[in-house]
């Protein structure tokens, strides 16, 4: 069987992500942790303290699971894919008053907490998704409560059966 491949850049990714490939029998694939274990990184951005991600090798890491299909993967941004792997982009959408609790209860503060949230008001991995895929394949979902992670994991699981349909 074909199976869709799906990228999930935003906010309560990690939720949506595993449960939807539970409930749909998917691999799942975060690939913040895939470059920590294979210390797939480039350098150290000291602003941020964060590590940079060596997008090539991250690729090259990904490109057999890609190929076979069948393939959530969750990360904050999308525009170094190559555009040929997914069938499908989720862009999580929380609005800040949720999303300023998220952060501050995760252990970000000032900087970091400020542009995250500055980077949800503007739209900033949206803009990016649309740019990077064919418009028609990139979603935005809520993502403020648990009856939006219910409503969003019922979508997709329709949209999986349809794809299926079409595509075997
Ligand atoms: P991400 O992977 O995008 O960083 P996450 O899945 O780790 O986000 O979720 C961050 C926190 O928010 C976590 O405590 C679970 C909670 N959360 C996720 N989706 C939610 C939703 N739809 N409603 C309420 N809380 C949610």
């Amino acid at each position: 069987h074909r199976l869709p491949n799906i990228c999930t850049p935003g906010v309560g990714k990690t939720t949506l992500g595993k449960e939807l490939a539970s409930r749909a029998g998917l691999s799942y694939i975060n690939v913040g942790d895939l470059a920590k274990e294979g210390e797939l990184y480039e350098g150290f951005d000291e602003e941020y303290d964060c590590p940079i991600l060596d997008e090539d090798r991250v690729i090259d890491e990904l490109e057999d699971k890609m190929s076979e299909g069948g393939v959530i993967v969750d990360y904050h941004g999308c525009d170094f894919f190559p555009e040929r792997w997914f069938h499908i982009v989720f862009v999580l959408r929380t609005e800040n008053s949720f999303l300023y609790d998220r952060l501050e209860s995760r252990g970000y503060t000032g900087k970091k907490l400020q542009d995250n949230i500055q980077c949800e008001i503007f739209q900033t991995l949206y803009e990016e998704a649309v740019l990077s895929y064919k418009k028609e394949i990139v979603h935005q979902l809520p993502s403020n409560t648990p009856e939006d992670l219910e409503r969003n994991l019922d979508q997709i699981m329709q949209w999986i059966e349809q794809w299926m349909k079409d595509n075997n």
